[in-house]
């Protein structure tokens, strides 16, 4: 998948970069700062669901660096739960936002919001 290293480095980053775009823009809207078009968050996440699968294969032995910690790799099985775990709260904000109920997808959102950063703060390195 990935001739070189940095190849996986890049995908990893780019793919990121785009999970953070789209979760990220419905932060306003989470926190009561914009309306709640349920319309608009079903299919903005679902977008995200598709997104949400993509960096974890970039994550490869031999792929070591970037911005990603050691840890990521002598700690395989801590990692691969860090990310089930995000991508089980993507499958949840699905359902909630896919129901229209707004604190069903407030609350969703919030936990996938503490996922993202679980990982994170154990996996990335300090910036
Ligand atoms: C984002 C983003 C993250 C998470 C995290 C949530 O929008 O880029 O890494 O949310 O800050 O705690």
């Amino acid at each position: 998948q990935f001739a070189k290293p940095e190849q996986a480095i890049d995908y990893r980053q780019a793919s990121m970069a785009l999970i953070g775009s789209h979760f990220g823009r419905m932060a306003p809207v989470a926190k009561k700062e914009a309306p709640y078009d349920a319309a608009a968050i079903a299919k903005n996440v679902e977008v995200l669901t598709v997104l949400a699968a993509l960096p974890w294969s970039a994550f490869g032995p031999g792929t070591e660096g970037g911005e990603t910690k050691a840890e990521a790799w002598s700690d395989a099985k801590g990692f691969k739960q860090a990310t089930d775990e995000f991508t089980t709260a993507i499958d949840k904000l699905k359902v909630a936002s896919d129901s229209g109920d707004f604190d069903a997808f407030r609350v969703a959102f919030g936990n996938v919001g503490k996922s993202c950063k679980t990982c994170h703060d154990a996996y990335r390195k300090e910036k």
